[in-house]
């Protein structure tokens, strides 16, 4: 299947809609998509299908969707520069899923690590959070996408993603891109305040361990400062060892843009009070300017739905012929 653009990679990433955004999701994840819009043709997605996966509610989905679009053009997405769209106004992300599902092992499914922590202890789960990933395989699949920049966590679900187009071209012919996930270097896996040895997150961590985007600063501030440290006082880069203050090293390294020895030469001897309270200002300032685009951007929200609709109708024209491709190989008769 030829590309849409050639000469240029194609990027393609998704966030979900539900759940307040924090720090993880912007180191791990829209950091990345500011820096990756220019190198191609860009399409970030507010994946609104996958949040009915877990529980919700229907009035918190709506208004979520609406604050994550604003958050992420405050947060550097470019209408010019790159597409932003919502799941659920494009169509083939639904059907591919469901054709993809031929190519997919029913026990490969099982194997996810996300569904099984994610359904762990829980009264109901969907049939949807186990087929997730397959939904996730086709809005990557559609775009003919080279580089997905996703944290550390998604790692599992671009493999699969990877190996049902490997599937998919060998059984029916050459029709996807086979894409690969990109990974940042520092603050890939941000880790709970509070818990450093799982993820930050804003269903699975704690509330004092999780810094939300739009925190008030002294809540920003109180979060870092009651981090949970290790014992001693070496601010050294150790994750295995030294969980909690190995995070907040990478944090800080990210927010004042100074590589990991830097922070812990500047730390050297200072112990960890000093450091808890310098990654609180670094985020609070970081976390500044994007408050108040915020603020600006959400107050509008015939913008923000326009500006998704012409996101929508760009990625619907692209996503067509692919989609069109996998109905013909697969034997359907074309409408
Ligand atoms: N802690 C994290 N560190 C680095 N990257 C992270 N991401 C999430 N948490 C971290 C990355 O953010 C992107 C979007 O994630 P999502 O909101 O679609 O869902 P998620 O990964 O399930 O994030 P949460 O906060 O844990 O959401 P909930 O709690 O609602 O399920 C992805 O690229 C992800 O890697």
């Amino acid at each position: 299947m030829s590309k849409a653009f050639s000469g240029s990679n194609v990027v393609f990433s998704g966030i979900q809609a539900t759940g307040a955004k924090q720090l993880g999701n912007y180191i791990g994840a829209m950091r990345q998509y500011v820096a990756t819009q220019d190198e191609g043709e860009a399409f970030f997605c507010i994946v609104d299908l996958h949040s009915i996966t877990a529980d919700y509610d229907p009035q918190d989905l709506h208004d979520r969707t609406l604050d994550l679009a604003a958050l992420l053009y405050a947060v550097g997405l470019d209408p010019k520069r790159c597409t932003l769209f919502l799941q659920s106004h494009v169509t083939a992300h639904a059907e591919s899923a469901w054709l993809l599902s031929a190519v997919t092992g029913f026990g490969q499914l099982g194997r996810m690590t996300q569904f099984k922590e994610k359904g762990e202890g829980k009264e109901f789960v969907s049939a949807g959070l186990f087929t997730y990933p397959v939904l996730m395989a086709g809005d990557i699949l559609l775009y003919q996408t080279d580089i997905v920049p996703v944290g550390d966590d998604q790692r599992q679900h671009v493999e699969l993603a990877r190996d049902i187009a490997q599937r998919f071209n060998a059984r029916y012919g050459e029709t996807f891109t086979i894409p690969r996930g990109v990974f940042p270097q520092v603050g890939a896996r941000i880790m709970d305040l509070q818990e450093p040895t799982k993820k930050m997150s804003t269903s699975a961590g704690t509330p004092q361990g999780t810094v939300l985007i739009l925190d008030e600063p002294d809540t920003i501030r109180k979060k870092f400062k009651t981090a949970v440290t290790d014992s001693g006082r070496e601010v050294r880069y150790a994750p295995d060892e030294k969980p909690g203050v190995s995070n907040l090293i990478e944090i800080l390294s990210v927010a004042s843009g100074t590589s990991i020895p830097e922070v812990e030469a500047a730390y050297d001897g200072r112990g960890y009070g000093d450091l808890k309270g310098d990654v609180g200002e670094a985020v609070v300032t970081l976390f500044a300017p994007v408050k108040e685009r915020y603020a600006e951007l959400r107050a509008d929200d015939g913008e923000l739905r326009r500006l998704l609709s012409v996101g929508a109708e760009k990625a619907r024209e692209t996503a067509k012929p692919t989609l069109e491709s996998m109905y013909e190989r697969m034997g359907f008769v074309l409408r």
